[in-house]
C-alpha cells in the first residue's frame, strides 16, 4: 500500500495534485497529513529530503515532488497519462508549464479552498497567467474533445490544474465561458469534493497562510470550521 504524505487540505495545491490523481485512478494509498504551522519544515524534513510536501513512500522507496510522484505511478499504473502518445505528450508539456510556471497566479492566488476572496489589484503578469491559462486550456479541450484536458476521462494533467479550479472559486476569477466550464467540471470530480468537504472541516488556521492571503485580498466569505481554539 502506498503511504502519501500531504499538507492541510485548505491551502496544500501541491498535496492536492497526487491525492487527487491517486483517488480518480483508483490507485489505493494511506494517507497521513501533516500540518502546517509550528516547526512545520522540520516535521516535512523528517519525511521528505527537500522539506517539502507531498512525498510518495512505496516499501523503501521515496518519491518527493508532486511532479515525480507523478510519473512514478505512471510507471506503474495505466490511467496516470492520457493514451494516445500524442495525447500523453501535449498533457505532459501542460503539466510540465503549470509545475514551473504561472507564478503570478501561484502566488498572488494561493489556494485556500474554504474562502471568498476579492484580490486588492489585479496586475498585468496576472492577467497574462489567466490569458494564456485559458489558451491552454482551450487547446486541450479542442484538440482532444473533452470533457477533460487531454482526455475523455480525468488524468494527471486535470491533477495539475486541479488546485486552479479552487482558485477561481475562491477569487472569484473571470475567465471564457469554456474556461468557467471546465474549472466547474474540476469540482465536480468526485475526488475534488471530497476533498474540499474535508478541507471545509479542518478548523485549523496557519498563519503565515492567513497573513498572506490578507495582504492581497479582502475576504468576502469563509466557510471553514470554527477556527481551533
Ligand atoms: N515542487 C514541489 C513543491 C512542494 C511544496 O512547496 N509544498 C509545500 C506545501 S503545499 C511545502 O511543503 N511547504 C513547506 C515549506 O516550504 O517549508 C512539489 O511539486 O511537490
Amino acid at each position: 500500500m502506498y503511504e502519501l504524505y500531504i499538507a492541510n487540505k485548505n491551502y496544500s495545491s501541491w498535496s492536492l495534485r497526487p491525492w487527487v490523481l491517486m483517488r480518480e485512478a483508483g490507485i489505493g494509498f494511506e494517507e497521513h497529513l501533516v500540518p502546517f504551522g509550528g516547526p512545520a519544515w522540520e516535521d516535512f524534513l523528517e519525511l521528505s529530503p527537500s522539506g517539502k510536501i507531498p512525498c510518495l513512500i512505496d516499501g523503501s522507496t521515496l518519491v518527493w515532488d508532486s511532479l515525480a510522484i507523478t510519473e512514478y505511478l505512471a510507471e506503474r499504473h495505466d490511467r496516470v497519462w492520457p493514451q494516445p502518445a500524442e495525447a500523453r505528450a501535449w498533457a505532459r508539456s501542460a503539466a510540465a508549464e503549470m509545475h514551473s510556471g504561472f507564478m503570478e497566479l501561484r502566488n498572488r492566488c494561493s489556494m485556500s479552498c474554504g474562502v471568498r476572496l476579492r484580490l486588492k489589484e489585479t496586475p498585468a503578469a496576472l492577467k497574462r497567467d489567466i490569458a494564456r491559462l485559458e489558451v491552454l486550456w482551450r487547446d486541450g479541450l479542442a484538440r482532444f474533445g473533452g470533457p477533460f484536458l487531454a482526455a475523455r476521462s480525468f488524468t494527471a494533467v486535470d491533477a495539475f490544474f486541479a488546485p486552479v479550479a479552487y482558485r477561481v472559486q475562491t477569487y472569484g476569477l473571470k475567465l471564457s465561458p469554456e474556461a468557467a466550464a471546465y474549472a466547474q467540471r474540476l469540482l465536480e470530480v468526485p475526488a475534488m469534493r471530497q476533498w474540499y468537504a474535508a478541507a471545509l472541516a479542518e478548523s485549523f488556521r496557519d498563519a503565515p497562510h492567513e497573513a498572506e492571503l490578507l495582504e492581497l485580498a479582502s475576504v468576502i466569505e469563509d466557510l471553514r470550521a470554527a477556527p481551533a481554539p
